[in-house]
């Protein structure tokens, strides 16, 4: 590929809703430039974006694609993000390391929950943005009504630079208002005609507002405009890039994708109007060796520094590290720290990737995304610098994990692999996260949502062979007491030759939530020599983790040794030991015990219609609300909620909410089971070890 300086670059990243048709639109475009024979469709599972397996298994994209395209002199890197909401960590990757942002829309379904996603993210990153209204040959096409949604639910200035001439099975074309002309024609080959004369009066008004929106760019714009004099192309695209980098305006395009209709118009408007890398300010670095802020500026020639948005590794791909220079140029021999590690990595192959498609590159110019290979030691969200000027950029904050499952190995042999295993994966996509909860012996995978997990346990089974089932966790209940209980343990055996004997009172007593174990030794006169207390506290703690009631640990209380007697020969540590622990058993049980239960704190941000069922639902699950709040046209609702009852939220909440509601829930405290679940839990626990007498 030919090389470009960073004014000739433009970083674009496609977002939007599931199935709006992001990657449809790129196979267009791609088809239209002839860059590829045959438009690829995504039931063909052959599109140039969504070449991985699990993505045409699904027939949704998982990962962000690079597609590069070269266009009138300039060079588009397309970043095809996901829409699915459980690759929440992937889409902020890319829409991070975009200079501004397309947003597809279904012009059969309107505004959808990936939609507003997508502009929260364009806002969060402060892109500029347009959308594309797609699919606008399906026979159920809305075209007005979408515009209007798109004015109502972003309160934006929208600025038509299309119009289809027709809807559904009536679509013939779009009116391109920049060029008045109207486009149609076949995928690949768009041809221009003059503008039907039933549809010319709504042309001429539509491309008047264009017009005034880009006057409105620059003051001399203005004065031109007021003055009656006529702008030329030129200053009318330097009026909207003008409106456009502002946040004035939000241009809209109409097209479908699968006649390949819009491509052309929106190429031209991104090398017109979108930003070069830069043009919007710089990105925020720091200096790694004094941690003072820096800026960096798109600049050729300064030191290298380039952020890792992304790796892939597999076993065909093998390992490849997606990057954006943000300063200096990157060239093939050279070196570079990653500061992140603090590891040396040698720079061979620089690459451009066009889906799963590479093409070798000499240099990469600051703004530009390129790709390498074999970098084993580098991961997602690292940093590559030269290494005399050392960066440190923040890795991509992410939101909080919704959904957690206990992984289990099918065999048992591949136990031990599943941890390695799954770091190769998370390293490549750290909205992953594994660790072994030792309370409930299990090995816990936490990610954004019940697809995002499928596909780690797909791909862990054909990168790595290791075969995993996902399963609800169990909960890590505790058991207290209620009431304070005092009374014996005694161990006695006489079995020839030297005996075993301990013997000890004791008082158990309710602590606070939170307060732990205590203990204390009030034995007088010798009744139990004191090198026996250690003995006797460590018994009470090992009883303590078998529980009393339902076989778990007991937590929140005060053992008190007040008393007790020894045998001058047969006493010992271990006797002792199985003296308290008898002691606790039987103490225990007068004490009122009960079980406890995690409980979270869930923060659910919904719209305003569906705050009524998730209050319901939220009663249902035994929880307690604590608040309402409003936030623009959401509600954000704070509850107390039982873990037992939230380990399916994530798909719960989507379903209730068509997949408009988000949630946060964080461990909040234990709190004792309502009797009728103590029953259960009592009854499901298995019989506890009987000590041998
Ligand atoms: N009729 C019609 N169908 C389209 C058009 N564009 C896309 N589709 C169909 O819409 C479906 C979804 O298209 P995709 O390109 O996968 O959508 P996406 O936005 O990339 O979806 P995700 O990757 O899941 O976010 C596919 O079945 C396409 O064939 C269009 O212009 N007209
Ligand atoms: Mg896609």
């Amino acid at each position: 590929m030919k090389e470009f300086a960073t004014g000739q670059i433009r970083n674009i990243v496609l977002a939007g809703h599931s199935h709006a048709g992001k990657t449809s639109l790129l196979e267009a475009i791609l088809y239209n430039l002839k860059l590829t024979d045959r438009l690829g469709r995504i039931e063909d599972g052959n599109t140039s974006s969504d070449y991985d397996a699990e993505e045409i298994k699904r027939g949704i994209s998982i990962n962000t694609a690079l597609v590069p395209v070269e266009f009138r002199e300039h060079k588009i890197n397309f970043l095809d993000a996901p829409g699915t909401r459980d690759f929440i960590g992937e889409i902020r990757s890319t829409v991070r390391v975009a200079d501004a942002m397309i947003i597809v829309v279904d012009a059969t379904s309107g505004i959808e929950t990936g939609t507003e996603l997508a502009w929260e993210l364009a806002e969060e990153f402060k892109l500029p943005r347009m959308f594309v209204i797609n699919k606008i040959n399906h026979e159920r096409a809305q075209f007005d009504s979408v515009v209007q949604q798109i004015r109502d639910t972003f309160q934006c200035s929208d600025i038509l630079l299309n119009f289809p001439s027709g809807v559904g099975a009536d679509y013939c074309g779009c009116i391109n208002l920049l060029r008045m002309k109207l486009a149609s024609g076949d995928a690949g080959k768009v041809k221009y005609d003059d503008i039907p004369a039933e549809i010319s009066d709504r042309a001429t008004e539509l491309r008047a507002a264009l017009i005034e929106a880009a006057a409105e760019g620059d003051d001399e714009l203005t004065s031109k405009f007021l003055e009656g004099e006529t702008l030329s192309h030129g200053e009318v695209l330097r009026g909207l890039k003008e409106d456009l980098l502002d946040n004035r305006i939000c241009p809209v395009i109409v097209a479908s994708a699968t006649e390949g209709a819009g491509c052309m118009g929106l190429l031209d408007f991104i090398i017109e109007c979108f930003p070069a890398p830069g043009e919007e300010g710089p990105f925020e670095a720091k200096d790694a060796r004094t941690g003072k802020e820096f800026a960096l500026r798109y600049n050729p020639a300064a030191p290298v520094t380039a952020f890792v948005f992304k790796t892939i590794s597999d076993p065909f791909a093998g390992h490849l590290t997606f990057f954006k220079v943000l300063n200096g140029t990157l060239t093939n021999d050279s070196v570079l720290l990653n500061a992140t590690r603090g590891v040396e990595e040698r720079v061979a192959h620089l690459q451009t990737l066009r889906g799963k498609r590479p093409e070798p590159v000499t240099n990469v110019a600051a703004g530009d995304i390129a790709v390498l290979a074999k970098l084993n030691n580098t991961h997602t969200d690292d940093t590559l610098c030269d290494p005399r000027a050392p960066m440190r950029i923040e890795p991509t904050a992410q939101p909080p994990h919704t959904v957690h499952m206990a992984v289990k190995a099918r065999n048992k042999e591949d136990e031990d692999k599943i941890s390695i295993s799954m770091h190769r994966l998370i390293e490549q996509d750290p909205t992953l996260h594994l660790h072994r909860d030792p309370e409930i012996h299990q090995t816990i995978l936490s990610g954004m949502g019940d697809t995002h997990l499928d596909v780690a346990v797909s791909r862990l089974k054909s990168q790595s062979k290791v075969d995993v089932d996902l399963e609800k966790p169990h909960v890590p209940y505790r058991e207290t007491i209620a009431k304070k209980a005092s009374g014996q343990g005694k161990h006695k055996k006489q079995s020839g030759g030297r005996g075993q004997y301990g013997d000890c009172w004791i008082r158990l007593e309710p602590l606070g939530e939170g307060e732990g174990f205590q203990f204390a030794w009030e034995v007088v006169g010798g009744a139990i020599p004191t090198k026996y207390t250690p003995s006797v506290e460590k018994g009470i703690q090992q009883a303590m983790l078998r529980g009393i009631i339902s076989n778990h640990p007991v937590v929140d209380i005060k053992a008190v040794c007040y008393d007790g007697s020894f045998h001058a020969v047969d006493s010992s540590d271990m006797a002792f030991q199985v003296a308290a622990s008898k002691a606790f058993k039987n103490v225990a049980r007068e004490a009122a015990p009960v079980v406890l239960e995690p409980v979270f704190k869930l923060k659910v941000i919904v719209p305003e219609q569906f705050l009524g069922d998730v209050m319901g639902d939220l009663n249902s699950k035994r929880g307690r609300i604590l608040g309402v709040d409003t936030d623009g046209c959401k509600q954000i609702v704070e509850a107390m909620v039982p873990q037992s009852e939230i380990f399916e939220y994530s798909k719960e909440l989507r379903s209730m909410t068509q997949g408009r509601g988000t949630f946060e829930a964080q461990y909040d405290h234990y709190d004792r089971v309502p009797a009728d679940i103590q029953a259960k839990i009592v009854a499901a626990a298995a019989p506890g070890e009987e000590e041998e007498e």
